[in-house]
């Protein structure tokens, strides 16, 4: 059996602010793999596959809105549950509430009805990660 796999994204605002590295070396420091790697910057297209289950909620919008606003690190990782290890390290979804040691309580706060702007996407179930692959990395 292949090792499990999650997709990660460093959000705009994770870029734009430098933490790029400094995010992807606490997924590495933890012991998982980077298995692909990219920076780009997203279509509205893709981003409406990407968040098709939040379509409809207030927030879609705004959210797609900002992360069409300025590039993003896509990166597949690997290892045994990193689906659930990757959302243990990125915390909890609102930055202000989520735990310090976490790389949302750790970087991120709100900066004004934002709270999209959470630094980080993980994949949560094994088929949402691999929708979201070919989403973020077609064959
Ligand atoms: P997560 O990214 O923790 O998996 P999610 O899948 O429920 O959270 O939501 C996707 C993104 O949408 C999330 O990272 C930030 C944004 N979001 C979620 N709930 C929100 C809300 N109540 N207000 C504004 N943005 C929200
Ligand atoms: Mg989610």
């Amino acid at each position: 059996m292949s090792a499990e796999r999650t997709l990660v994204l460093v959000k705009p605002d994770g870029v734009s602010r430098g933490l790029a590295g400094a995010i992807l070396a606490r997924v590495e420091g933890k012991g998982y793999q980077l298995a692909e790697l990219k920076l780009l910057t997203a279509t509205r297209e893709l981003l409406e596959q990407h968040y098709a289950e939040h379509e409809g909620k207030p927030f879609y919008e705004p959210l797609v809105e900002f992360m069409l606003s300025g590039p993003v690190v896509a990166a597949v990782f690997q290892g045994e549950r990193v689906i659930e290890g990757f959302r243990s390290l990125a915390g909890a979804t609102d930055p202000t509430s989520a735990a310090p040691g976490t790389i949302r309580g750790d970087f991120g706060r709100d900066w004004g009805l934002k709270v999209q702007q959470n630094l980080v996407h993980g994949s949560d179930s094994p088929e949402s990660a691999e929708r979201e692959i070919a989403i973020w990395f077609p064959a």
